[in-house]
């Protein structure tokens, strides 16, 4: 059969993956956004669906205020005696940690922290031992892959931290695995940078602390050397073998708009590679180390067919799952009903660094078409296509002292612009609509059955190349103002 990928579409970084009695579950990394580390669950690891979140409660991640791309960091999943275990950094309060369920679908436990630094932790259950790493500097102040012994009930260091692996050279040694494979350790990582020169790398050994015999043909798997394909930037992979023993990576991406110095605003998505072991114990993968928009392969059922859901609407989503905010809610300023949303807006605007009224999400597609009824009370409130405080474009329905008005206003950087208003006197309501394509977004407000053009503005501006930072356009329903209320109605995206 043939897949597309990527088989996860929209802001899903860093995907981590284990399977457990026939099922594949993953998860992602966050950022500023809560709940944090989305997980999906997969009988056939080509379709993917949301079954929660591994951080539910304030308790367990401080994200009050974090820097945008700050909080959550690349997530390892794992499954050891019954037990799923999460592990991931706070990058904000530079704190590694693990929860763990017992129950998938769950909640999770309080974090356990450990005592070790850098990014991108890892766990490895070996004989009752678990192995703890990351990207960082040991205990002589040597950089690389970093590992220690833990207590898994309590989070404490058995073991000194030690570099056990430098890479290969790349920048940005991070994203390290630990697998035994036929009585081997694989040491996985990433390097390059998560962005165009991004890569997979490995190294193999006798020993879980080393030393470790680098792959002769590093890097395993890239795109960097692809100009103009759409995939680009593929890296951060986690290894999995399928029902058949046959061997993935799942790892990220990013498709690329633009014909020179192309950019992304879609975020980094979730890719599937096929992996292949040869006699010597090294693997390949994909297509000659690359990854392809599309691979055909006997190794998935050729009854497996990819589904993809084109059609959001309140009716078809659910709140908890589907959703996100902007860091630490006030669940006061949220009201759910059955299709009808009310939002409660406060003095927090989308400019700044902090929990406005809020709710997203992931743009997936680059084509789509996002509509809204707005009714509003005081305030402003509408739909944002958000990236970070800096880079967002809204349309809203806005009070002031002469009534209500549509506006679209352009955040870029320094630049803050209302581009455009319509009058709407004593009316409080409207349809809100956006249409995006791979270059430019358009901006429509839709009253008496006819469609008023607002103005256009170009997804460059909302890309990672400009804004910086890990993150992808989240569409968000928004409101701001003290005591403004505004109700959302007939909620609409669809990707065309
Ligand atoms: C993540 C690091 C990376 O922790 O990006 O792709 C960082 N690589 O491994 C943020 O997602």
């Amino acid at each position: 059969m043939k897949y597309s990928n990527p088989v996860i579409k929209g802001f899903y970084p860093d995907p981590s993956v284990c399977k457990v009695d026939g099922t594949y579950y993953l998860v992602c990394s966050s950022m500023q956004y809560f709940p944090g580390v989305p997980l999906f669950e997969s009988k056939d690891l080509i379709n993917w669906k949301q079954i929660g979140h591994c951080l539910t409660r304030e308790s367990q991640i401080q994200l009050h205020k974090v820097n945008s791309s700050g909080g959550v960091f690349a997530p390892t999943l794992r499954y050891n005696n019954g037990r799923f275990y999460m592990t991931t950094t706070n990058d904000t309060t530079h704190q590694n940690f693990y929860v763990w369920t017992d129950d998938i679908y769950g909640e999770w436990s309080e974090p356990v922290h450990v005592e070790q630094g850098g990014i991108d932790p890892d766990l490895y259950f070996e004989d009752g031992k678990t192995f703890f790493m990351s990207n960082g500097t040991d205990d002589n102040g040597v950089g690389g892959i970093v590992q220690c012994e833990i207590d898994i009930a309590t989070g404490s260091k058995l073991s000194p931290s030690c570099s056990i692996w430098q890479g290969t050279g790349g920048r940005y040694l991070e994203a390290p695995h630990m697998y035994k494979i036929k009585g081997k350790y694989y040491l996985v990582a990433a390097e390059g940078g998560t962005e165009f020169g991004h890569m997979v790398t490995y190294a193999c050994g006798e020993s879980i602390s080393g030393p470790f015999e680098e792959y002769p043909h590093n890097p395993v798997l890239t795109n960097r050397n692809l100009g103009g394909y759409e995939l680009q930037a593929v890296g951060h992979g986690d290894l999995i073998q399928d029902h058949n023993d046959n061997w993935w990576m799942l790892h990220l991406g990013f498709r690329q708009s633009g014909q020179w110095l192309t950019y992304h605003h879609l975020g980094r998505e979730v890719f599937l590679t096929p992996v292949t072991f040869d006699e010597d114990g090294w693997f390949t993968a994909g297509h000659n180390g690359t990854t392809l928009t599309c691979f055909e392969t006997d190794r998935i059922p050729s009854d497996v067919v990819q589904e993809e859901k084109r059609s959001y609407s309140f009716e078809n989503m659910e709140w908890e799952k589907d959703w996100c905010y902007l860091r630490l809610p006030c669940p006061e300023n949220y009201l759910f009903e059955q299709n009808k949303l009310t939002l409660k807006g406060t003095e927090i605007t989308l400019d700044q660094a902090d929990s406005p009224t809020f709710l997203g999400i992931r743009q997936k597609d680059f084509n789509a078409e996002i509509s809204c009824d707005v009714s509003l009370t005081n305030g402003e409130a509408g739909i944002t296509i958000y990236m970070d405080e800096n880079h967002h474009y809204d349309v809203a329905i806005r009070k002031d002292k002469s009534g209500y008005k549509v506006i679209e206003r352009l955040n870029i950087g320094d630049i803050k612009s209302i581009e455009h208003e319509v009058d709407l006197g004593r009316d409080s309501q409207a349809t809100l609509i956006i249409q995006a394509s791979n270059e430019r977004y358009s901006f429509l407000l839709r009253t008496d059955g006819m469609d008023i053009l607002l103005g256009t503005a170009q997804t460059k501006y909302l890309s990672s190349e400009v804004a910086g930072g890990f993150t992808g356009v989240i569409i968000g329903l928004y409101a701001v103002g003290e005591g403004s209320s505004a109700e959302f109605s007939k909620f609409s995206c669809e990707y065309i």
